[in-house]
């Protein structure tokens, strides 16, 4: 098992990281620039190095600086989190010629999965279902004009270097091809250097359901069902939950085996995820998989009591995983409160929280680093902290996460509070009567503001 783990991140998920491993008796190393000398999971860790000043690109993108780190402090793993390197294949690659065993994917599975429409081909050789559309990559735009001719109008092209939304455009006629088309490609090669594209059918009004899975290193894979991540802003996820409002017990178990089967098929190693895209009639099509922990892991966590960064070390530690799937006992809302101002096109907030007080009570979890007097850093992500209700039903989930951003005071920054706490009157959500569009009609009641 691990002796010592470098933490290759900031922020909450590194604090969240530290905490299991001091749980499993293994010793941490912080890495931190200098806009975070001052971070709790610097004081958390037993070791901390700088790797850098502030700016991602000099600091916690810098591959020689986190292995350095990782060399002088004899560290024998790495916890990438999510963000940051924790998707790069060539970071993976390159720990493990340092022999140094980074907690996550290969190098080659990340890739894989990394180009989408290699993944779509490899999902669709383990007979998961995928959205009808293009074989492969689109040569041209004749090529894309023939392909929707074929599936027929509506149409969604994708870059296949893309993902999260990036270069992605839904054409709804063939007037409009040609200039969407183009404008795509350019976009993608500025964005990912690579402007292949392929196409699928539009799919209308979609929700967005993805399924946590575990594989081991002898090619072994479990899933622990469901998170209803649908309630999206510009591709930035607000809230999510699990169960999802939308699953029935035949839909979970088809997509749940479809996960499991994905990641048996690509022999896959560490904790993942798998994105589908569910329609109204609630056929789902596979859309990404994500090969990192992900930010919304503790509503799992909550409902199937299961410790997902410790399944991770585990696994990475070559313990073979049980091979029971996980189905929720419970009903939990993660709202991710970021310090940005939901009055103002949710235009991020920095500075120093100059008072906080922060909810608890039973089925309160709050994984957050900032304490009063912290200063929100403008280099970062501006997520501060993740409040997760859990109850017996999603009605006593919603009760109680009302009355803990009731709770729940931050002053000297703006954040999402309001927000979150309006979603939690709003009818169709209680209803759980949500897609992908939902934030399309959103308008912020002042009443909500503090
Ligand atoms: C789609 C789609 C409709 N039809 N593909 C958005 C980002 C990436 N995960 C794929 N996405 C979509 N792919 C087809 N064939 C609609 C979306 C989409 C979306 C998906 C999940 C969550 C939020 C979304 C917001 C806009 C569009």
């Amino acid at each position: 098992m691990f002796k010592k783990i470098l933490i290759a991140n900031r922020g909450e998920i590194a604090l969240r990281i530290i905490r299991t491993c001091k749980e499993m008796g293994i010793k941490t190393v912080a890495v931190y620039s200098k806009a975070d000398e001052e971070s709790l999971h610097v004081r958390f860790a037993d070791e901390a190095v700088c790797i850098g000043p502030a700016p991602s690109q000099e600091s916690y993108l810098k591959i020689p600086n986190i292995i350095a780190a990782a060399e002088i402090t004899n560290a024998d793993g790495i916890h990438p989190g999510y963000g940051f390197l924790s998707e790069n294949a060539k970071f993976s690659k390159i720990c493990a010629e340092h022999d140094i065993k980074f907690i996550g994917a290969s190098g080659e599975q990340i890739e894989k999965m990394g180009d989408k429409a290699t993944a779509k081909e490899t999902m669709k050789k383990a007979g998961v279902p995928t959205v009808p559309g293009s074989d492969g990559l689109l040569k041209d735009v004749d090529h894309a004009r023939k392909e929707a001719k074929k599936m027929g109008y509506p149409v969604m092209i994708k870059a296949t270097a893309g993902g999260g939304g990036k270069g992605m455009r839904a054409i709804w006629s063939e007037e409009e091809m040609e200039k969407n088309f183009e404008s795509a490609v350019k976009e993608a090669t500025a964005a990912f250097g690579n402007g292949g594209m392929y196409m699928e059918k539009l799919i209308e009004e979609p929700r967005h359901i993805e399924i946590q899975v575990v594989g081991d290193q002898y090619g072994k894979a479990c899933h622990l069902s469901e998170r209803d991540c649908s309630v999206q802003r510009r591709h930035q996820k607000l809230t999510e939950e699990t169960p999802s409002p939308f699953m029935t017990d035949s839909l979970r178990e088809d997509m749940g085996n479809a996960a499991v089967k994905a990641a048996e098929y690509i022999k896959y190693e560490g904790a993942g995820t798998v994105e589908f895209l569910v329609d109204k009639h609630r056929n789902f099509y596979f859309m990404e998989m994500n090969t990192r922990i992900q930010v919304e892991h503790p509503i799992t966590e909550q409902v199937v009591d299961y410790d997902l960064i410790r399944e991770q070390i585990l696994v990475a530690g070559g313990v073979p995983i049980s091979g029971k799937n996980y189905y929720p006992k419970l009903h939990s809302i993660e709202c991710r409160i970021n310090a940005e101002d939901p009055y103002n096109d949710f235009r991020p907030s920095p500075g120093k929280i100059t008072t906080l007080h922060t909810p608890g009570g039973h089925g309160v979890r709050l994984d957050t680093h900032v304490y009063s007097g912290y200063m929100i850093p403008p280099n970062y992500d501006s997520m501060i902290a993740k409040l997760i209700t859990t109850a017996q039903t999603r009605e006593e989930a919603i009760n109680k996460m009302r009355r803990a951003l009731d709770e729940f005071v931050i002053e000297g920054v703006k954040t999402t509070i309001p927000f979150h706490r309006q979603l939690m009157d709003h009818p169709d959500y209680l209803a759980g009567n949500y897609t992908t569009k939902f934030m399309e009609g959103f308008k912020m009641d002042p009443k909500y503001q503090d």
